[in-house]
């Protein structure tokens, strides 16, 4: 029987367990990314294990999403990072240089190598043939040090692409079929392989756009072949020496399938506020719109920005829409610079940002109230913008660009002839701005800088023997990390801070939560399903902890964030039946007697008892060995320093 793709790169790094659907297994990672929202916290971990240098294959530090610097934090966090970087033999690319997943499949990313990195759109390296996940601080500590990567064995979605897509179509709009037919929790436990003929008709930064998107699938990553188009595009980037061949076995078999065919694709948008409420541009019609925004990590490509280059060229933006346009990466600016597309963007009226995450993760450019803004990103979660009841419709560069002309959304099929937009034969290459590490003769010399705003990991304790407290909170279903932990301009610049992060966690449910959790001492969260989808910041576990959260009880989890909740020491538990939910009530009494000595016997259900009701509720707490052993020592951390003991 032959072999997926993800297969054969999973069978090429497996160091722990067995090659069995369903089962916990560990991998060797070559490469980790951080970005610097969540990089701080990581290499705070990276330091308390005490290993000296990393060894991985490579590892890069990006500084992408707290660009703003309204205050001392941001700077300092740069500062530390940079410094921590050069000890311990990471790459630093610096603030100006570019969005992490753009810039890491521009110069670093590698067909058939394992990439984790402490974001959720990580799978864009999938793009080039990775397998790439986004994964918790922690667990990319832990791979930096040398530890392997747990998974749970996926099932692997075969995506059949056939076909090509017409003129002002865009990949935007194959991801958001996917999603349409999947939804926000349709990839959960899975990874997404694309193959077909149609597979050939796409650039790798289109390939990008689909694996980077696969996130708001909740899969665990998503891969494309690596073919000659990925060929073309490493050679371009002065990187063929790196290409290998790869593809599924023609015989694979699959758990699942999905066709596509390209051609029958139209313009679409995901409506306010999830990225699986999808809309064909038909069916939304010619609504007014008050912003458009172009960039992030989804739709940031030279040829993204070329195409809205060329449909703003000699026009003025409509006088009731702001356009912000934030280029990739520095190679992206720096080209559009040169061959005068930047110059027909500013005249047009755009707003050019720096090369950065931004309005995507608040960081400026919320829109007005209410305010429809188009956006090319990948979420549209509620107040993510900034603005709370702004309105987010996610879209193509195409129709971004096209409907920034007219104040409506605009079609971009009725923009005419659409010329051939190739990808350059040579892109502009410079990585002065990636700062190498110090030799490893010369790594004790380097001082760590640290900045008042930097605090160490929270307290963390051995699971106690029974947890008895009160429900804290009780939520409803899909929420997302930007429920739990917002980000935004006043929030991101205290991720280094977690007694401090912690003041505004959940506030965006119930502002009064953080005082209330903090006053019981002790208490769990109930929610409902696909519970933490969205972002892979720890902090949304690592807050909750400092709150002190003991459990979290909900009817299904996203998987980072589980993942991150049982880093953290704190219980993940479902519902067996899902009606159960109804049974229990925010500022009811709990009780999970023996719950230490349960989960040491290996028991996965266990009860519940409302002491408020006097309901025994049936739940389950699956952990296998590992995650086991994780949550009894409290946390990743301590189980880590333990193990490295022994
Ligand atoms: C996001 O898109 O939500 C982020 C900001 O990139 C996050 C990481 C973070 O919260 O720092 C992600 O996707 O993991
Ligand atoms: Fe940055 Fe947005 Fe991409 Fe997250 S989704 S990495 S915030 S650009």
């Amino acid at each position: 029987m032959g072999l997926t793709l993800t297969e054969k790169i999973l069978k090429n790094h497996i160091v722990d367990g067995e090659f069995v659907k369903g089962n916990e297994i560990g991998i060797r990672i070559d490469q980790t990314l951080t970005q610097d929202a969540t990089g701080t916290m990581a290499y705070l971990e990276f330091e308390a294990m005490g290993v000296p240098r990393v060894r991985t294959e490579r590892s890069v530090a990006y500084i992408d999403h707290n660009t703003l610097q309204s205050g001392f934090e941001n700077a300092d966090d740069h500062r530390f990072i940079g410094s921590v970087a050069k000890k311990h033999g990471i790459y630093f690319s610096r603030p100006g240089n570019g969005i992490c997943h753009q810039v890491h499949l521009e110069r670093f990313g590698v067909p058939g190598k394992t990439l984790i990195g402490s974001d959720s759109h990580t799978p864009t390296g999938g793009g080039i043939g990775m397998i790439a996940i986004g994964a918790g601080g922690l667990d990319v500590a832990v791979a930096m040090g040398g530890g392997a990567y747990y998974i749970t064995y996926p099932k692997i979605v075969k995506v059949n692409l056939t076909g090509k897509l017409c003129p002002w179509v865009a990949a935007k709009d194959v991801i958001l079929e996917v999603l349409k037919r999947l939804s926000v929790k349709g990839g959960v436990g899975k990874v997404i392989e694309y193959c077909g003929e149609g597979v050939k008709t796409l650039s790798v930064p289109e390939r990008a756009t689909i694996t980077n998107m696969g996130a708001e699938l909740g899969a665990t990553t998503s891969i494309f072949p690596s073919d000659e188009i990925t060929l073309e595009f490493l050679k371009a980037q002065d990187r063929a020496d790196v290409w290998t061949e790869l593809k599924a076995d023609d015989d694979a078999v699959y758990d699942e399938e999905l066709n596509i065919d390209l051609s029958e694709l139209v313009p679409m948008a995901a409506c306010p506020h999830s990225p699986d409420n999808i809309k064909t541009c038909d069916e939304i019609g010619p609504m007014k719109i008050d912003q458009v925004c172009i960039g992030s990590c989804t739709n940031s490509s030279f040829v993204d920005m070329m195409k809205v280059a060329h449909i703003l060229k000699g026009k003025t933006i409509h006088p009731d829409v702001s356009l912000a346009i934030a280029p990739g990466s520095k190679q992206v600016l720096n080209m559009l610079a040169q061959n005068g597309a930047l110059s027909d963007m500013i005249d047009a009226g755009a707003r050019i940002l720096e090369s950065a995450c931004g309005p995507c993760i608040g960081m400026g450019q919320s829109p007005n109230s209410k305010g429809i803004s188009l956006r090319t990103f990948n979420r549209n979660f509620e107040g993510r913008s900034g603005t709370k009841d702004g309105q987010i419709y996610l879209v193509s560069p195409e129709l971004a660009a096209a409907s920034a002309l007219t104040g409506v959304l605009t079609d971009p099929r009725t923009l005419g002839e659409m010329p051939e937009f190739k990808l350059p034969e040579h892109f502009v290459i410079n990585d002065n701005m990636v700062t190498p590490p110090a030799p490893e003769a010369e790594m004790d010399s380097v001082e760590v800088l640290r900045g008042p705003n930097i605090k160490p990991f929270p307290e963390t304790s051995p699971l106690d023997e029974s947890i008895e407290c009160k429900v804290s909170l009780k939520v409803g279903d899909n929420i997302t990390t930007d429920h739990i932990m917002p980000a935004g301009a006043k929030i991101l610049p205290l991720r280094s801070n977690i007694p401090a992060i912690s003041q505004h966690c959940f506030t965006v449910c119930d502002e009064d939560f953080p005082r209330r959790a903090k006053n019981m001492g002790k208490s769990i969260i109930v929610g409902g399903s696909n519970y933490g989808q969205g972002s892979s910041r720890e902090h949304a576990a690592l807050a909750p902890l400092y709150l002190g959260i003991k459990a979290v009880l909900v009817k299904s989890f996203a998987r980072i964030h589980r993942a991150n909740l049982i880093n953290a020491g704190i219980l993940p538990l479902t519902f067996v039946n899902e009606a159960d939910y109804d049974k229990i009530s925010q500022g009811d009494e709990i009780v999970l007697a023996d719950v230490r000595a349960d989960i040491t016997a290996d028991k996965t259900q266990l009860t519940v008892v409302n002491k408020t009701t006097g309901d025994e509720i049936p739940v389950l707490c699956e952990l296998t060995g590992r995650t086991k052993d994780i949550v009894l020592a409290g946390g990743l951390l301590d189980y880590t320093r333990e193990s490295l003991k022994k």
